[in-house]
């Protein structure tokens, strides 16, 4: 049983404890999920998060709009990553590729929240292109005012859920202005003339990921998420949100992996007495303890200052995503070497934490980013 006591926080309220019992339960029925077709088993997991409720934190309800609890959100993405990292990706997608719509959706483009958190409707969050990456103000990709429409031209990378989501958030240069000032964000359903998907990508541990590309592809003016021109800062205060909460899914690799660890290290006999009893040994269970617990308090500290209504978290959530995903990545390497053989056995535990791990360093804006936005937060007294 991983270790709750942190939900005895000043951070938490009864009703995160409460969220945090009915969602250990259902993970225990429901998890781990097949991963033989990641397709399907999304498409599965974000129908049966749908029907159990969860899905209903991951995008405000449209017929009573309050604030996305940030807490609830990490807190959701702690617990299915620390049970399956496929189920963490469903969920977190339905709330990230539907952020835009949550925080500056028109009543139009909100009724598609209906769908996406009843588990009816997949959302994905189309950003990346082949040259802009982590320099999102130089995107490439294009959309043009002909009349009542925008025309979108272009390429969008490393978009998951590619493939099988049913409306994307789609961020294009409308042209307001060179660079970040000259882009605007736009809802795309996936069944429009000239939307394809160019390639499927396949990664270290699989999720549903694809290339797409926009071919004249004509979308009504109401598809215009907020104002034109303004995409490049809404996105970014999506990011803002959805960056503490890819702090929570990596906390959950790591309470999941000092667990294995723990049971390891107790279990295992080495020169005649458990792996325990070696004092180096009980150095890394230390500072793999110590990293799970601060990582977990930058995480919900940024999603608490959050819900408490500060307008940005940039700086707080910069610091939870660099923290968490990186001392995920340390403490699930010295769980593989505490495992031995079997760290690196294929569909061991710690083997598959290993794979999964590694892209939240590199998505929603790599460790690097981060410390650029921590940086330039610091000298302006952010
Ligand atoms: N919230 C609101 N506004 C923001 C903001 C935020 N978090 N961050 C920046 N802005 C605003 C700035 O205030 C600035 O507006 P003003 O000129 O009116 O002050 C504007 O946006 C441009 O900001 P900046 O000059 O910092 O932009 P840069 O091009 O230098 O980009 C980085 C900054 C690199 C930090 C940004 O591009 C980034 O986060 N990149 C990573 C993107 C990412 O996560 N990619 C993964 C895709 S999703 S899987």
């Amino acid at each position: 049983m991983a270790d709750k006591s942190f939900l005895s926080w000043p951070f938490f309220e009864d009703k995160h404890r409460e969220l945090s019992d009915n969602l250990e339960s259902w993970c225990g029925k429901n998890l781990p999920v097949d991963h033989s077709n990641v397709d399907e088993a999304c498409k599965k997991l974000v129908a049966d998060l749908g029907e159990a409720g969860f899905l209903t934190y991951s995008a405000i309800d449209p017929d009573k709009p309050a604030p996305l609890d940030v807490r609830s959100l990490c807190l959701i993405r702690e617990t299915l990553a620390r049970h399956d990292g496929l189920a963490d990706f469903a969920f977190a997608m339905q709330g990230l590729g539907t952020g835009a719509i949550s925080f500056f959706g028109t009543p139009e483009q909100q009724e598609w929240l209906h769908k996406t958190r009843a588990g009816k409707a997949l959302s994905a969050f189309a950003l990346s292109e082949p040259k802009s990456g982590s320099d999102v103000a130089n995107m490439d990709m294009t959309a043009t005012l002909d009349g009542d429409h925008y025309v979108l031209n272009g390429e969008k990378t490393w978009i998951s859920n590619g493939g099988i989501a049913d409306l994307y958030c789609v961020f294009a240069r409308t042209g307001e202005a060179p660079g970040a000032k000259g882009i605007s964000a736009f809802v795309v359903p996936a069944d429009l003339d000239g939307f394809s998907i160019k390639e499927r990508l396949e990664v270290i541990a699989p999720h549903p990921l694809a290339t797409l590309k926009f071919d004249n592809v004509r979308i009504p003016k109401s598809a215009l998420i907020g104002k034109a021109g303004e995409g490049f800062k809404l996105s970014m205060s999506v990011l803002d949100v959805f960056r503490s909460t890819v702090g929570g899914a990596a906390l959950g690799f790591a309470r999941r992996a000092l667990e294995e660890t723990v049971k390891r290290v107790q279990d295992r006999s080495l020169f005649g007495a458990p792996l325990f009893d070696l004092q180096m040994v009980q150095g890394h269970v230390a500072e793999m303890a110590l990293d799970v617990d601060a990582a977990a308090l930058l995480v919900y500290r940024a999603a608490w200052t959050k819900d408490m209504g500060a307008a940005r978290v940039t700086r707080e959530a910069a610091m939870a995503k660099l923290y968490a995903t990186d001392k995920a990545q340390e403490v699930i390497d010295k769980a593989v070497q505490l495992h031995g053989g079997d760290g690196v056995r294929k569909g061991s535990i710690v083997e598959g934490l290993y794979r999964e791990i590694r892209a939240l360093r590199i998505y929603e804006g790599a460790s690097d980013v981060q410390k650029v936005v921590i940086a330039r937060q610091t000298l302006s007294g952010g």
